[in-house]
């Protein structure tokens, strides 16, 4: 897979690090072709250089907007060496192979972070340069790609151990770093233009995806949006089937999402799920012996806010889960699949979306999130951070009891899927009071006990579900205190990751209470 490295084309705008590449090629016997510019700056260095105009026959024009583009040049890049075709091809119209290509672009990103003005940006998009990056990456079983001058020593190195030749590893991984370049490239002249063109863009942005939908708007009316896909086959909410209904908006995609990625936590073979969805946060989520019970157990955590909201099912959607479904408006139902009879069920309420997505995601998968913040964008893994009962470690005096731990790690999963400072209580496999998003822990733990208490006033229950319930907290209490309204709200254990400055207070103020206390030593932070 070595291949050799006879000649080759340099052609770049950055100078930097030009003659001693140039030098060490030389010295290696590989010929040099150059365009304009940097031509002349190998031979003021005193090196032998042969102008591509002098190998295409036609002289730079239109102001070097036409240098490279020609068959002499693209057929040296592409030809694949192996092929008796292409080897004729190249005998008969007189066409030299190009081993090496060392291209560096026209500064296009910095001239436009310059403040250039409109014609002066244009006149900066390259052409010839990406048009022979992208052939020379292409034909990578035999042609080496160079686009960055951070990568001169790495070639140089390649060939002092391969006796001037390339390894094929090699030449792949320029490959991909290429296209990475001619991508992003494009991406800053979209980009770019798009700001020019102001209000009046079009919604088609060049990201590293592929448009799948422009939505009526996004977040807010006043806010364009649209939808893209990234070509994984990952189940969910962009390769979904729609069944019914009106177009899913910007909010739809997002809450699906969060519901159907949650509710895939729960391995239908155990036991079936259902997780409700209000403003990207759970208002239910419980387990049942089927889905209808893990439906309504899921409803009866917050009736109110389950309203208008999204559900998200771990198994088939049959006709009575459906029926219980259209006892209230609800905005889109997803799962891996529905019954004829759930469908014709759904047929009536004209409002209602069904999705459905064959299967369930691998919530261990891994994966990028991708948020952006002013001038840039932050990228990190999925968090897809698991804990088992092993995992785990008894903090206080008392054990929780195998019913208890089975609550606590089902909070644990919850908590997981909820915003940030998050609160979550359950009793018997069922979310009873969820509290999302708050600044202060100990206000994320009061409002998820206030709300256990209005659902008990309001389905009349001589108390509220949180008495006798597992509380899990996504991240350490760092005071006592909203241990302490959790315990106030009836909570009987705790799972938390510890390892806050004050453990022993806050294990102190446990085992004041009562309470069996397990550590994580993991946190699920979702902002
Ligand atoms: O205007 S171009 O798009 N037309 C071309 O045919 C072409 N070929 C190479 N720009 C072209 N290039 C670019 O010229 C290269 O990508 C490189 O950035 C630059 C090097 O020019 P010089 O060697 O004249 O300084």
């Amino acid at each position: 897979d070595l291949s050799p490295l006879r000649r080759a084309l340099i052609s770049v705008s950055d100078k930097t690090g030009l003659v001693e590449l140039g030098q060490k090629l030389a010295a290696r016997g590989v010929e040099l072709l150059s365009t304009g510019g940097s031509a002349k700056t190998l031979r003021d260095a005193g090196l032998d250089v042969r102008d591509v105009a002098d190998v295409t026959g036609f002289p730079e024009m239109m102001d070097g907007r036409v240098k490279t583009l020609h068959p002499k040049v693209h057929g040296g890049l592409l030809a694949l060496r192996d092929n008796k075709g292409h080897v004729a091809a190249m005998e008969e119209h007189g066409i030299g192979n190009i081993d090496l290509l060392v291209v560096n672009l026209y500064p296009f990103e910095e001239t436009v972070a310059k403040g250039a003005d409109y014609d002066t940006c244009i006149e900066n998009i390259d052409i010839g340069g990406p048009a022979m990056i992208r052939a020379a990456a292409k034909n990578h079983g035999f042609v080496t790609t160079v686009v960055d001058v951070e990568d001169y020593d790495a070639l140089i190195a390649e060939l002092d151990a391969n006796d001037g030749q390339t390894t094929y590893a090699f030449r792949q991984r320029l490959a991909q770093i290429a296209y990475a370049r001619t991508g992003a490239y494009d991406a800053a002249v979209s980009t770019w233009m798009a700001g020019a063109l102001g209000e009046d863009a079009p919604r088609r942005r060049a990201f590293a995806g592929t448009i799948k939908q422009t939505l009526r708007y996004g977040e807010n009316p006043h806010q364009n949006a649209a939808f893209y896909t990234d070509g994984s086959e990952r189940p969910g909410v962009a390769t979904a089937a729609q069944h019914q209904g009106k177009e899913l908006s910007y909010n739809n995609i997002n809450d699906t999402d969060a519901a159907f990625e949650l509710v895939a936590e729960f391995d239908p073979a155990e036991s079936a799920a259902c997780a409700i969805i209000k403003h990207a946060n759970p208002c239910g989520v419980a387990k049942g012996a089927t889905l209808t019970e893990a439906y309504k157990n899921a409803f009866d955590c917050d009736r109110t806010s389950a309203f208008g909201g999204i559900v998200a099912l771990n198994g088939e959607l049959n006709g009575e889960t459906a029926e219980a479904i259209t006892e209230i408006f609800t905005e889109v139902v997803i799962a891996p699949s529905a019954t004829d009879e759930a469908k014709a069920i759904f047929a009536k309420k004209k409002n209602l979306r069904l999705l459905t997505t064959g299967a369930l995601p691998n919530v261990r998968d891994k994966g990028l999130t991708v948020r952006q913040v002013a001038g840039g964008l932050l990228v990190q893994d999925k968090d897809t951070g698991f804990i088992s009962m092993d995992d785990l470690k008894v903090v206080t005096k008392v054990a929780p009891t195998d019913e208890q731990m089975r609550d606590l790690l089902f909070a644990w999963k919850v908590a997981k899927h909820v915003k940030s400072n998050a609160i979550v209580y359950v009793k018997d496999q069922a979310t009873v009071g969820v509290g999302a998003g708050q600044m202060s822990r100990l206000d994320s733990a009061l409002i998820a006990a206030k709300k256990a208490e209005r659902m008990a006033e309001a389905m009349g229950l001589p108390a509220p579900l949180t008495k006798g319930s597992a509380v899990a907290s996504d991240a350490f209490f760092p005071f006592a205190d909203g241990l302490l309204e959790a315990a106030a709200a009836g909570a009987s254990c705790v799972i938390q990751p510890g390892g806050s400055m004050r453990d022993n207070e806050v294990i102190a103020a446990a085992d004041e209470a009562g309470l069996a206390m397990v550590f994580t030593g993991m946190r699920h932070f979702r902002h």
